[in-house]
């Protein structure tokens, strides 16, 4: 008998760091690059991985994410136990919403009894990457863990916003601290922690143990409690090694261990370079790896004149004549028309942007209009009365009411 596996996403997060494209959702539900949303990164790495009993916990502003899995994420009709299923909070276990992730899966907890798994694999739902999960799951099978935690080094400076994990050669892990205000550097590269990536492979009983132990305790997350506590009694927690994980059909331009959380606006939009160019770092091509997001059906896009460099064009996107377009990414159904200036720009779903608009590192949310003669990113000042402007000079308009 093969394992059986199944899966929780974490997709409740508020993302408030990512204001205003969170105002009215989550932010897996974010859209990222020319066709996806954010959670389409980790649904496609399970179901490539070949996990495919997957519960998406949801809870924050999830209208969107609902809709958007019902659209794009429906397996298969005819095979009931692949599935992407959307759970909100239901209060089954007591009076509030999910309290955190470990209380979001002990809520759950008949989920894991009915399908009595061997694995439970707790993802968050919130990076870009891709990541063959089946890899971890060996790994920890191997290592006869109780608990693995992927993980990889980040710089010291960004480490505080993470779990971060001091591993012997084999990988046990020997301590972990969830957010430490003076992060443990890695001892061969002071620079660097090794941090968690907020994706954990559990033995299903440890986890309903561990999880019935939080929950008498009051305790609800699974980097702040669940995790210390375990490795405190002794339990076999292990790291796994994300530069170990291997991706067919990655191209020799790639990098092998892409991983972006994009927590705030000038790293979600620092993050959307890593997709453009002839190279990019990040290639949304690959067949042997493919990231899923809508059935979109919709005609391709359809240039009708100007100048454009180093582009992504959503489908059902119009350019009309006489632009000039470089470095950005338009998504579907957009409408660019005559004497347009768009440099470094991200151009959400849904969005005109009327004749002579010129607009320079902006991200228009979707469902906009900007008015002709728009000028945006050319003064920061001004631009901050109307709009949000970020540290790293991004300007954001927010979603608007049309269409
Ligand atoms: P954070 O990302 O700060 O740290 P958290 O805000 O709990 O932790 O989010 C983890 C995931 O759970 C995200 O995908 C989020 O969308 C989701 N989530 C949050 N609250 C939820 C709720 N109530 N219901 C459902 N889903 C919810 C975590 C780990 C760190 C690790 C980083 C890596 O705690 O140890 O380093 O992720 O980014």
């Amino acid at each position: 008998m093969p394992d059986r596996v199944i899966a929780f996403v974490m997709a409740g997060g508020q993302g408030s760091r990512l204001q205003p494209l969170t105002a009215a959702r989550s932010k897996p539900s974010v859209p990222f690059g020319s066709r996806y949303r954010i959670v389409d990164f980790v649904l496609s790495n399970l179901v490539n991985s070949q996990i495919r009993t997957i519960y998406l916990l949801v809870q924050y502003k999830s209208q969107s994410l609902i809709e958007h899995v019902r659209k794009a994420w429906t397996i298969s009709p005819l095979l009931n136990d692949q599935f992407v299923t959307v759970v909100p909070p239901q209060m089954r276990a007591g009076q509030s919403w999910f309290q955190g992730t470990a209380d979001a899966v002990h809520q759950n907890i008949n989920l894991i009894e009915e399908h009595a798994p061997d694995y439970v694999v707790v993802f968050g739902a919130d990076h870009i990457y891709r990541m063959d999960i089946r890899q971890m799951l060996d790994f920890h099978k191997e290592r006869e863990a109780d608990v693995s935690i992927a993980a990889l080094p980040v710089p010291i400076e960004d480490a505080r916003s993470f779990g971060v994990i001091a591993a012997d050669a084999d990988g046990r892990i020997e301590a972990f601290q969830e957010k430490p205000a003076n992060p443990t550097p890695l001892a061969d590269d002071p620079s660097s922690a090794y941090a968690s990536m907020g994706n954990y492979v559990f033995s299903a009983r440890v986890l309903m143990e561990a999880l019935q132990a939080a929950q008498q305790a009051g305790e609800t997350d699974f980097g702040q409690h669940v995790l210390p506590r375990l490795l405190a009694s002794g339990h076999r927690l292990f790291a796994y090694d994300f530069a170990s994980n291997q991706i067919p059909g990655i191209k020799p331009y790639e990098s092998q261990v892409y991983w972006r959380d994009v927590g705030n606006i000038d790293a979600y939009f620092n993050t959307h370079k890593d997709v453009l160019g002839a190279e990019p770092v990040f290639d949304a091509f690959n067949p042997e790896w493919p990231i899923y997001s809508s059935n979109y059906q919709g005609p391709v896009a359809r240039v009708l004149g100007g100048q454009l460099r180093n582009t992504l064009l959503g489908a059902a996107t119009i350019i009309h004549d006489n632009s000039r377009i470089s470095n950005s990414i338009i998504r579907r159904e957009a409408v660019i028309e005559e004497d347009v200036v768009l440099e470094d720009c991200i151009v959400m779903d849904y969005v005109r942007v009327c004749k002579g608009a010129r607009l320079r590192k902006v991200i228009i949310d979707r469902h906009n209009i900007i008015e002709p003669g728009t000028v945006i990113g050319y003064d920061a000042e001004a631009d901050s009365k109307l709009y949000t402007v970020t540290p790293g000079g991004v300007t954001v308009v927010p979603s608007g009411q049309i269409g």
